[in-house]
């Protein structure tokens, strides 16, 4: 199938198509691993198995991001429902399997469509399909793009009183402050003055807490990153040794950031189509930032893409957070 376009697929469900292709890939994995501070762009974390493997570490007992949301959702999920609105269209940024937003859909008032963004086809296809199976009268439109980048979004429907964008999971910590900013500014411009971002936010909160989330026991977090590099090897032509690289993720507290990385064990050279990458003994690879925010910072960050909260939803530990936020007035 080729890309950018519309194709149906084998039930009710149309897949605007917009996956990066391979060379896409090749591009930013040579850019990133010929710098001199080595570097993957953590969205590349999501192919198929990846996508698995993140769905497996929302389980452990250590990852308490998905517990946690889950849990405000559950408490709050009709005040929310009512802050969107009757003939709302949803919009949702990062998909994955989409539990939360099942939740939502069961308490919104007539929704007006549901587009989930995901970069993971696969699993993008299989939830939006099983979602409009579940919620027949419900329009289902899944979009498979980068949602960093521009992508196509079906107009909104007639019957559509406002859209919102729904971005769970704390996603947004995966962005560097600057492209949060540019991502919420973005999302502004397309929900209008009449829309709103609906968004989870993790909190800061004690060091110990933040790297057993990234170091679970049963080694499912280390699997998640060490993917990346079998993804590399499947998709391009490389050769990097899995067992000569090992999983690191700490609190870096100056940016208020866990950072994860995959870091040499031993000097070695790795090929990558023709080009040749050598590590030293220790040194990394930086696959991913995930930023912990203040609220009072969160807020600042929101303002400056011209967005305000109506209402911020929290747990009673104060581990996460859950903002609607809508156009500066
Ligand atoms: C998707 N994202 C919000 C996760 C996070 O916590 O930053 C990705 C993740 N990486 C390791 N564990 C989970």
């Amino acid at each position: 199938m080729s890309q950018n376009e519309i194709s149906a697929i084998d039930d009710p469900v149309e897949l605007v198509d917009e996956q990066p292709d391979v060379g896409a890939v090749r591009r930013e994995v040579l850019k990133g691993l010929t710098a001199a501070t080595k570097t993957l762009p953590p969205k590349l974390l999501y192919d198929e198995r990846g996508a698995r493997l993140f769905e497996d570490i929302c389980e452990t007992d250590a990852y308490y991001v998905t517990r946690t949301e889950l849990a405000i959702m559950e408490a709050d999920v009709s005040t929310m429902a009512r802050e969107l609105g009757p003939h709302c269209r949803l919009i949702e940024y990062g998909s994955g399997a989409s539990v939360k937003t099942r939740l939502l859909l069961e308490h919104l008032d007539s929704p007006a469509g549901y587009v989930p963004v995901d970069i993971a086809k696969e699993q993008l296809v299989e939830t939006a399909s099983t979602l409009s199976a579940d919620f027949p009268e419900l329009s289902v439109t899944p979009v498979c793009a980068d949602f960093t980048s521009e992508f196509t979004l079906p107009d909104e429907p007639d019957d559509a009183a406002r859209s919102v964008i729904y971005c769970p999971g704390s996603t947004i910590g995966n962005f560097h402050p600057p492209d949060a900013r540019r991502l919420l500014r973005h999302a502004a411009t397309v929900t209008g003055e009449d829309g709103g971002v609906l968004i989870g936010v993790d909190l800061l909160k004690p060091r110990d807490v933040l790297e057993r989330a990234y170091n679970d026991e049963e080694g499912v977090t280390a699997a998640f990153n060490l993917n990346v590099l079998d993804r590399i090897n499947r998709e391009l032509d490389a050769d990097f040794d899995l067992d000569r690289f090992r999983h690191r993720a700490f609190f870096n507290e100056t940016d208020r950031r866990v950072e994860m990385h995959l870091e040499s064990v031993g000097p070695q050279r790795v090929r990558i189509d023709d080009t040749v990458v050598a590590f030293e003994d220790g040194e990394t690879i930086h696959t991913e930032c995930s930023y912990k925010y203040a609220p009072e910072q969160f807020r600042a960050l929101a303002g400056s893409a011209g967005l305000e909260a109506r209402q911020v939803w929290t747990d009673p530990r104060d581990y996460f957070s859950i903002h609607f936020l809508v156009a500066r007035s």
